[in-house]
């Protein structure tokens, strides 16, 4: 008798009406015969999914071009159905389960003609781990099934696993016309089930990753007492060799896989990555917060990827193990068949192909890389691949960094005063739109843990079930804010960022373990120079303290629009919350930033530890 499972799998495809089924194992072999496949046989727009890189400089490289309106995520096509609107809140587009269900038949009916289904089995999670979640996508190209086998540990041990069961997640998902009035990303938490239409997208189309991982699993751990987060994992080993694991979470594009897979410029310290992307978290019964990376990949932004900005990403992205690595919409070497992004080299190759095919010449208006171009490639690959990485239980975390891209008014780094306070932090945490997702760029918008295209339940819920979890810690990790983004008066950077930051984590540690004291301001705690090892940076004293002013009119601005943007949720944004903001306004509005001022002229010594 066939199972759920196979039920489920033969009903999508009496809908789509693929000529071909095939069932994925998720092997090397496998991926090479697609990839062949992708090369030769398999066209969208008349255009082969994929083209074969110069593999003495890129091993196992292949590059893939999108159709031109098909390059971020959709979050204004991005919709929870779920039937209690409520619930699914403001932060999200709603639309009812019937509704959605009945226009995506519609859009869905024999939208794989003439194509192969891909049934992928995969696991989130490691599959030893309590944590892991065992899923299905089915999808009608290979580039997707191809990053699938990047992102997720995929194989039929995840069939085994499902057997005769129901309950296994699943995702349905077709490039359909990639006309985007027909591009849909439907998520239903209630069954588990994502269902996305229209685009070949990473966030839109690798449904493992931002639809499961995130929304869904969001709305799980909100069910079951646990957090989906949006947020790097990693070890940082300090001279003495002991490690101590945080997690952080970034708004899409601004480093997080930079931070995840940091190059130490302080001699001594080792970042070791877990994730650059995802962190599901659970309450340990040692009453520690424990982190696991749900994905195997790293699906990264390439502009600015760099030997100087990130070595670690392109010793990644050059070696030669797990196979394979795929460049999608980054300019192309013409010449020498090679990947190219704004950022990799000071100048362009002379005969260069746009992200959409056209001549390029330097000193164009426009890009050649598209600012969202991506690399996909195995964590497995990377040489700064913690140990820890397959270990079912996870790791032990002892601090959360809430970071954003703001060029003014937010300190390089504070810590919160504790848990709630930390909550709150995150809460009114704001950044500056990107390239990853279709709307303005550098646009200042809130973005809660930078959560906020991910959270698939009301944020109001969700700033109440993490005050719940800190209940149930009775070790939590510390929570702090950074900004690398802080510009001058010219809009130039006043921090270094990239390989420095270890300086700031360098500091976290050091909180962490009680070996420093920290400045109080009405915002947070701020450290002391002193403390802050700026050994070998040369930034001067005036730029040092813009870093970390705080300045009570600049953040009368910023208070209206946390209190526009909380009172949304204002039915369900628990009590806690509010008394952070009041006391936040009182602090700001009273005693301002006396203190930063007695500190900043006692602490002259700009040396460093
Ligand atoms: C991503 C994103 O792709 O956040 O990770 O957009
Ligand atoms: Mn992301």
């Amino acid at each position: 008798m066939a199972t759920a499972l196979e039920k489920w799998v033969e009903e999508q495809a009496r809908l789509c009406k693929p000529d071909r089924i095939h069932w994925c194992d998720g092997s090397e072999e496998e991926a090479r015969r697609l990839i062949k496949i992708g090369v030769k046989e398999e066209k969208v727009n008349g255009q082969a999914i994929f083209h074969k890189l110069n593999h003495k400089s890129w091993p196992n490289g292949y590059y893939h071009r999108s159709h031109p309106t098909d390059v971020a995520r959709t979050e204004h096509l991005t919709f929870v159905c779920h039937p209690d609107k409520d619930a699914v809140g403001p932060n999200n587009n709603w639309m009812h389960p019937d509704e959605a269900k009945e226009k995506m038949r519609k859009l869905s009916n024999g939208c794989m003609k003439g194509r192969t289904m891909y049934v992928l089995p995969y696991t989130m999670g490691h599959p030893d781990s309590p944590y892991a979640k065992s899923c299905i996508q089915i999808t009608d190209i290979s580039y997707v099934a191809v990053s699938m086998r990047i992102m997720t540990r995929m194989s039929r041990k995840s069939i085994e696993k499902i057997g005769g069961s129901e309950d296994f997640v699943k995702g349905l998902h077709s490039i359909g016309d990639l006309d985007p009035n027909k591009r849909f990303i439907m998520h239903f938490p209630d069954e588990h089930l994502v269902w996305s239409i229209g685009s070949g997208y990473g966030g839109n189309a690798l449904l493992g990753k931002k639809c499961f991982s995130l929304r869904i699993a969001s709305w799980l751990g909100y069910r079951e007492g646990w957090l989906a987060e949006h947020m790097v994992i990693l070890g940082i080993e300090d001279p003495k060799g002991k490690v101590t694991h945080i997690t952080a979470a970034m708004p899409s594009a601004c480093g997080k896989t930079n931070l995840a897979m940091l190059e130490s410029a302080l001699p001594g310290y080792k970042v070791w990555t877990l994730g650059d992307d995802i962190a599901w978290l659970n309450v340990g019964s040692d009453g520690r917060l424990w982190a696991i990376n749900p994905e195997t990949g790293l699906f990264g932004v390439a502009p600015g990827t760099s030997m100087k900005t990130n070595p670690n990403m392109l010793r990644t992205l050059k070696a030669d193990k797990f196979y394979p690595t795929l460049f999608t919409n980054t300019a192309l070497d013409a010449d020498n068949n090679e990947p190219w992004w704004e950022g990799l080299d000071e100048e362009a190759p002379k005969n260069l192909m746009d992200w959409q095919g056209k001549p390029w010449q330097s000193g164009q208006d426009s890009k050649a890389a598209h600012p969202n171009a991506r690399f996909t490639a195995s964590i497995y690959n990377s040489p700064t691949l913690s140990k820890e990485f397959d270990n079912p239980k996870g790791v032990p975390i002892s601090a959360i960094i809430l970071g954003g891209r703001r060029t003014q008014l937010i300190p390089l780094v504070t810590e919160a005063f504790n848990w709630q306070n930390g909550v709150f932090l995150g809460a009114r945490t704001g950044s500056e739109t990107t390239a990853a997702a279709i709307h303005k760029e550098g646009v200042l918008r809130r973005d809660p843990m930078a959560m906020l295209p991910f959270c698939g339940y009301n944020m109001g819920d969700y700033f109440r079930h993490w005050l719940n979890i800190g209940k149930r810690l009775t070790n939590p990790p510390r929570i702090y804010s950074v900004n690398w983004f802080r510009a001058d008066e010219n809009g130039r950077f006043i921090w270094p960022g990239f390989g420095e930051n270890i300086r700031v984590l360098k500091w976290i540690l050091e909180r962490v373990n009680n070996k420093v004291e920290a400045r109080k301001t009405s915002i947070g705690l701020i450290p002391r120079l002193k403390d802050l090892d700026l050994s070998g940076l040369n930034i001067p004293a005036r730029q040092l303290d813009k870093l970390f002013e705080v300045n009570p009119e600049e953040w009368q601005e910023e208070l209206r629009d946390i209190e526009k943007f909380l009172s949304q949720f204002s039915g369900r944004l628990p009590k806690e919350i509010l008394q952070e903001y009041q006391a936040l306004k009182e602090q700001l509005n009273n005693n301002g930033s006396l203190e930063d001022i007695e500190d900043s002229l006692r602490f002259t010594d700009r040396g460093g530890a």
